[in-house]
């Protein structure tokens, strides 16, 4: 019998076809907390997510897989009912920002707003969607590393953006939820809310 642990540990490796598209009620589903310090098969599972982020923004690797460059990878885009994700990207600043998250919670925002102005994208939505996806300038948020260790931490501006994106994938949301259903590129009222660049 094939387990998950199987399908992702060394010998192989996550690739688009691993990765549920929209259309599947695990992308809908307000998936379960993870025990803390996380599992063995949790941690093997987060290092997959990772090494996929990783491998997609190789150039090498991501044309041999035909990987879409990736930024943040949510636990149930691969079919885990499992709160928690990965994410890899440059922040705002250019600094470096890896991350395996368990249980992540939103504890505090800003007021003001923030949006990318060519509008977001999803690794499990295979078609643009155009609109504005209003999200938090600033969030903090808890989440336990993979020593079990609990970590808060703070974002802004893209990495801000990044992070609600998987927070939103592990309650069940999509992105375009957020888009205003009369005119995409209507913003919210009574809010500061300004583009990212
Ligand atoms: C992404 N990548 O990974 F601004 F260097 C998107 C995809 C869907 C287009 C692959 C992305 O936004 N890359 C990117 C953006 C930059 C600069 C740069 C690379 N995701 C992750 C995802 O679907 N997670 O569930 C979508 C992003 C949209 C906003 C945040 C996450
Ligand atoms: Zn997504």
């Amino acid at each position: 019998m094939t387990n998950l642990l199987m399908k992702f540990s060394s010998d192989s490796i996550i690739t688009m076809d691993d990765i549920v598209r929209e259309g599947d009620p695990i992308l809908r589903t307000v998936t379960k907390p993870v025990s803390i310090p996380p599992a063995p098969e949790d941690l093997a599972e987060m290092d997959a997510m990772l090494l996929f982020l990783k491998n997609s923004q190789d150039e090498e690797t991501a044309r041999k897989y035909k990987l879409r460059a990736g930024v943040g990878l949510s636990a149930n885009q691969i079919g885990l009912d499992k709160r928690m994700f990965a994410a890899y990207f440059l922040d705002d600043s250019g600094n470096p920002v890896e991350l395996g998250l368990f249980n992540p919670k939103i504890i505090s925002h800003s007021e003001s707003m923030t949006y990318l102005p060519e509008s977001e994208g999803c690794l499990s939505v295979d078609r643009a969607v155009q609109g504005f996806v209003p999200r938090y300038e600033k969030i903090q948020l808890k989440a336990w590393d993979r020593e079990g260790k609990e970590l808060k931490l703070r974002f802004r501006g893209f990495a801000a953006i990044v992070m609600q994106h998987e927070m939103d994938h592990l309650n069940g949301i999509m992105f375009y939820d957020h888009i205003n259903k009369e005119n995409p590129y209507k913003l919210p009222a009574n809010v500061r809310i300004s583009s990212l660049y």
